[in-house]
């Protein structure tokens, strides 16, 4: 069983490090060299506490806890060892400039490599397109290599330490992020690290009974126990692979492996995915192998996939509980131990109130993930659209915890999956929304089954028990654009980039996903694929539309209208120190329904403004509200200077303006 750490911290273990200290000092000197090892021991001073505190909370009961801290950071050391020279000089320019990406210049894309080049070769090939866009940061959807048939996107991985040959090799891999981080682009990518493929070799070796995969992944001898768990615990596929088990012939009982007897196999998404026990330390240390091997290739931030599902309690949803932050916590300070240059990026798409814990936010600071998708913004933008009204946005927004300082939002407006509503009750009735019949209404709205909507996207993951439901389709498709009409279509158009205009704004690493610059549609290519046309999150995975890019200086056609919204937003942000991720800022009160508007400013800048109006038609606000935040001149509209008369600032049907005192 695991405990884990209550808030505030326990004592830090000192001993264990003076014990540590003078062997390493010996071996790192020996091995990495004086600047290196003295580098490696600063280091180990700074970061042990963040090591030694949730490995004691996961593993302290074991009699054998401080061995595995001692074989974690002869690990660690053992990386530094292997790390190519260029990453090393990447790592004393990220020690000296450590929040690095909390700076107004990053702008992140999202893309799938063969969908976007076809091989990770190609992607050179499209560093122009990007450099035209800003992008300072490329993830690059699951590179590794899947299982064969269908794998979830490429995240059912079974192997970490290969690329998937259809997109290249780990050399290419290799090879690209060097080539990136030439032109001032970081490399991201996905680590899967809830789950593998049960094709993956731990999987095998579990399942074959192999002692060295004893206890990798969660088995049941009979249902008592998944019954138990799936009495609270959450569905995540609930049409495609209802319930978190899936029976496995051959497999032992109590994470035994093989006894010939069959098991019931721990499986939160899909029946190929077997998700890990992270409860044994083996596991732990496998996958802390596999970051600092992706690592040392090259790749500067991990996606943390999935994590809020990595710790299992019965009676609970079995997601973010407390050890999936000590996990967290632990793989971080030890991969900043090996590789400072380093970050991670929380894939956490939970409710507000658990959001911000995966930035390290907890009672006290504990650096966990520099970055984390920003989800509540991205539904709250979606309500807001389908309402022409932000007031759910507001209250929501406004009471969301600060993030810690050294941490960034990556906000977004779309990306490879489904939009999940995740509205908390109590915002919900405080606007005087019934939560419940939001939901359903947005859902409605989004599928194009409202009267009213604009939208033409698509129900996912129904759950006819519980009457749940999340959303497909692009954000084109959901903005509206897509007919014929041309008035319909610059309303879909001011819809695109206003989100965007929120997105590139809030503070943090915006990240563009591929194919929203040229405004692309739903593509239904997926339904001709049988390993994918079970899975309609493939409409809003398209290909790369290289006539619609032809058209990109085009502004008489869409692409081109939405493409040099792109650029406007991105150049315009470089120039804007108010959005550095360390500023501080937040909501502001105004008096119309329909307005967003937010402010921002760092030490070394003045203040920033943000207004987008979620109505069709023109509404004003009482310019009080801005009382105090000094000349703001408009930096960039939909429409223009902002007007003022009377008292009152008025911003036209669906546009927005950023406001910044010079
Ligand atoms: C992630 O999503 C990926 O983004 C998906 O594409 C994968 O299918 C999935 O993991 C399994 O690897 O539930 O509906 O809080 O929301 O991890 C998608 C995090 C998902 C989850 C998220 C998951």
């Amino acid at each position: 069983m695991i405990t884990s750490r209550l808030d505030p911290d326990p004592p830090i273990e000192g001993h264990l490090l003076d014990r540590l200290r003078p062997a390493l000092a010996v071996e790192a000197e020996q091995c990495l060299g004086r600047a290196e090892a003295v580098a490696f021991l600063a280091r180990l001073d700074l970061w042990f506490a963040d090591i030694h505190g949730p490995l004691a909370a996961l593993y302290g009961c074991r009699r054998d806890a401080d061995a595995l801290g001692e074989q974690l950071v002869r690990l660690a050391r053992a990386a530094v060892g292997e790390r190519p020279v260029e990453l090393r000089d990447l790592d004393r320019r990220r020690e000296i400039d450590p929040h690095w990406f909390q700076h107004q210049r990053m702008v992140g894309y999202v893309a799938y490599t063969d969908r976007f080049a076809g091989t990770l070769d190609a992607i050179t090939g499209r560093l122009d397109h990007l450099d035209e866009l800003g992008v300072t940061y490329l993830h690059l959807m699951p590179v590794l290599a899947p299982r064969e048939g269908e794998n979830d996107g490429g995240y059912a991985v079974a192997d970490y330490r290969a690329v998937d040959p259809r997109l290249g090799t780990m050399d290419d891999l290799e090879d690209l992020a060097g080539a990136l981080r030439r032109r001032g682009m970081s490399l991201c990518i996905d680590l899967v690290l809830n789950h593998t493929a049960r094709e993956h070799t731990w999987a095998r070796g579990w399942l074959a009974g192999d002692p060295e995969y004893a206890g990798f992944y969660l088995s049941f001898p009979d249902r008592t126990m998944p019954d138990a768990y799936e009495a609270t615990v959450v569905d995540v596929f609930p049409d495609r692979a209802p319930g978190s088990f899936t029976w496995v012939p051959g497999a032992g009982a109590n994470g035994a492996g093989a006894n010939g007897a069959g098991a019931w196999v721990w499986t939160t998404f899909l029946e190929y995915q077997w998700d890990l026990d992270y409860t044994n330390p083996r596991v732990f240390t496998a996958m802390l192998d596999t970051i600092l091997f992706l690592a040392n290739r090259g790749v500067e931030i991990f996606r943390m996939d999935a994590v809020p599902f990595m710790g299992k309690r019965m009676g609970t949803s079995c997601t973010n509980q407390p050890e999936v932050h000590d996990l967290a916590q632990a793989l971080h300070a030890l991969t900043k131990l090996a590789a400072p240059a380093t970050v991670f990026k929380a894939e956490a798409i939970v409710g507000p109130d658990d959001l911000v814990a995966y930035l390290g936010g907890h009672a006290r600071y504990r650096p966990e993930c520099e970055l984390a998708y920003h989800n509540q913004l991205m539904v709250m933008l979606w309500s807001s659209l389908a309402t022409k009204d932000a007031r759910l946005a507001v209250r929501s927004l406004g009471r969301l915890r600060p993030i810690p300082e050294g941490t960034s939002w990556a906000t977004y407006v779309r990306c490879h999956d489904d939009i999940g509503w995740a509205v908390s009750d109590q915002d919900a009735w405080a606007v005087g929304y019934d939560p419940g019949a939001h939901r359903d209404f947005l859902n409605a709205f989004y599928s194009g089954r409202f009267p009213a909507s604009f939208a033409r996207g698509a129900l996912f993951g129904a759950n006819p028990e519980t009457g749940d439901a999340r959303i497909s389709g692009s954000a084109a498709a959901l903005c509206g654009i897509g007919g014929d009409d041309p008035h319909a279509l610059d309303w879909g158009i001011r819809r695109l980039v206003l989100l965007h205009a929120v997105t590139y704004a809030w503070g943090g690493v915006p990240l563009l996903y591929m194919g929203d610059e040229l405004a692309q549609g739903n593509d239904v290519s997926y339904l001709g694929d049988p390993a994918l046309a079970g899975d309609n999150r493939w409409m809003h995975r398209p290909y790369f539309d290289e006539a619609a890019a032809a058209r990109r200086y085009d502004p008489a056609t869409v692409e081109g209208r939405v493409f040099g919204w792109m650029r406007a937003l991105g150049a315009a942000r470089r120039e804007l120190p108010a959005l550095h991720a360390a500023g501080e800022g937040g909501v502001l009160e105004v008096d119309s329904p329909h307005v967003l508007a937010w402010r921002r400013r760092h030490p070394r800048s003045g203040w920033f403004v943000g207004l987008v109006n979620f109505a069709e038609h023109t509404v004003s606000i009482d310019a009080h509200a801005l009382d105090g935040l000094g000349e703001l001149p408009t930096v960039l509209s939909s429409d223009g200077p902002l007007q003022a008369r009377g008292g009152r600032l008025h911003l036209p049907g669906l546009g927005f303006v950023w406001l910044a005192e010079p």
